[in-house]
């Protein structure tokens, strides 16, 4: 989709500071980190919300929730602990109406979230 910031980044239309690339998913940071370490998980086909997601889709979530261990690992924020979000719609707080998980470490998260 020409208007969607992440589908830009996804054709490098957009530069960011990627950190993984497969087929199907890429991961970079965050433009405005809420954390020490801020990941976005994103897949590469554009999907609207999480109310969105077909059966199809589940191999697809799948692989960002590993990628996002991985990079948790990299991160040195395993042991530690983080915390990965996927926000829907405005009350969830979403921004950017093309799926993304965050992965967030690096200092004490609070909760319940704001
Ligand atoms: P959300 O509020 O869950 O939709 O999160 C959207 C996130 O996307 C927000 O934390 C900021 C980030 N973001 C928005 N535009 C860009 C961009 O152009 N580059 C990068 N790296 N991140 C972006």
């Amino acid at each position: 989709m020409n208007d969607c910031i992440f589908c830009n980044i996804v054709n490098n239309d957009i530069p960011c500071e990627k950190l993984i690339e497969n087929d199907s998913i890429i991961a970079f940071r965050d433009i405005n980190p809420q954390a020490p370490t801020h990941i976005l998980i994103i897949p590469k086909k554009h999907i609207t919300t999480i109310n969105d997601l077909k059966p199809d889709d589940s191999t697809l979530i799948g692989e960002m929730f590993l990628i996002a261990k991985q990079l948790a690992k990299i991160e040195n924020i395993n042991n530690s602990g983080f915390r990965m979000v996927f926000n829907c719609n405005k009350d969830g707080g979403q921004t950017v109406f093309h799926i993304h998980l965050h992965l967030l470490g690096g200092r004490k998260l609070s909760w319940p979230p704001g």
